[in-house]
């Protein structure tokens, strides 16, 4: 059971347990104040959760959330240092303190979440694995793969999946294994594989880069459970603190019918619900060392949950990710942020 990489993620992990400890006294909300920007770790370029658009700006859903922080701590959203990582690379860069916050298509599982210093705040979208196949193989079901050559991307949960899938379904496949997207998906379109798995809202985002994306199509089987969310280290609690409740402040805003464009209407609102989201009665952030403004900058510079997932990943988007479990609890999905009080 136990093979080469479960030995060497437990190798590494208890350097990276000493690396948390000696961070215990860290003060990441001094420290990005005084820098003046949040460091921020994001994908090497995956449209939707974070990539460059034309301009060199980085945009996507894992992006607000970097927006999100930097606005509450610095009031200004674009005080973002943006630091590319590939999966390999991205627990190491938030354990040495190169980033402060991952925000990187990052599934939240036991092992990341205990055994690397590291702590998961929350979940930004609600994933699973799923398969991407040429149109004309005439494929329907995840069944059907017995034997096929399948592209996949190193130091993911989609590889663990993969193999505990295919073994507990009597099933053989052949792993051809890249160290990005675009070299995953370079090699699904040169034909080295017959197959390409990941995350199902990845694989959207995958599919729009194909040279014709309506030559391949997304299997409707799931076969995990990829909940994806911003990492932090241990030993910080009040930038845990900050990064946990950046992303409920835009959850709490799009329940409660506040958006970018209506907040300032807002500040003027009656329920106390939204006065004390936005600051006008009682300074939530305080024990965040945050001023009162801290939610209405996020609101009024980043958007509420809705507004950024609709532009990033959803119908307003290229990927045309319909909602789902991404839902409000409030419209039957499972995003549900605790209340400001
Ligand atoms: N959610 C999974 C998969 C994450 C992942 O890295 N997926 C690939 C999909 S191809 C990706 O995002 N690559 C972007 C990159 O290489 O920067 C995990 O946390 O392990």
């Amino acid at each position: 059971m136990f093979n080469k990489k479960h030995l060497v993620l437990l190798a590494s992990a208890g350097s990276i347990t000493l690396a948390g400890m000696s961070t215990a006294q860290a003060d990441t909300l001094e420290d990005t104040m005084e820098r003046g920007a949040v460091q921020c770790g994001v994908s090497d370029g995956l449209p939707g959760f974070s990539a460059p658009d034309d301009d060199g700006n980085w945009q996507g859903i894992d992006v607000d959330v970097c927006r999100a922080v930097a606005a509450a701590v610095l009031g200004d959203s674009e005080a973002v240092n943006y630091i590319s990582l590939n999966a390999v690379e991205r627990f190491t860069a938030l354990q040495s303190g190169e980033v402060d916050v991952l925000s990187r298509n990052t599934t939240w599982t036991t092992t990341r979440d205990t055994t690397l210093g590291l702590n998961f705040t929350g979940v930004t979208f609600y994933d699973g694995q799923g398969f991407m196949v040429p149109s004309d193989l005439g494929i329907t079901s995840v069944d059907e793969l017995d034997g096929a050559s399948i592209c996949i991307q190193s130091g993911t949960t989609t590889e663990l999946n993969l193999a505990d899938y295919f073994r507990a379904n009597d099933m053989e496949f052949n792993p051809i294994v890249f160290d990005t997207s675009e070299q995953t998906v370079g090699g699904y379109q040169a034909g080295r594989c017959d197959v390409l798995t990941s995350d199902t809202s990845q694989l959207a985002a995958l599919r729009i880069q194909l040279s014709d994306p309506s030559t391949s199509m997304i299997l409707s089987d799931v076969i995990s459970k990829e909940p994806l969310g911003p990492v932090v280290r241990q030993g910080d609690d009040t930038w845990f603190n900050i990064v946990k409740w950046s992303l409920f402040a835009m959850l709490n805003a799009e329940e409660l019918g506040i958006n970018s464009d209506n907040v300032d209407e807002m500040l003027e609102s009656e329920n106390p619900n939204i006065a004390r989201l936005l600051g006008q009665d009682g300074n939530y952030g305080e024990g965040m060392n945050l001023e009162a403004d801290w939610a209405y900058n996020i609101i009024s510079q980043v958007g509420n949950y809705g507004q950024s997932f609709d532009r990033n990943v959803g119908m307003g988007s290229p990927l045309e990710i319909e909602r789902g479990i991404n839902k409000l609890w409030t419209e039957g999905g499972l995003q549900y942020a605790p209340p400001i009080r």
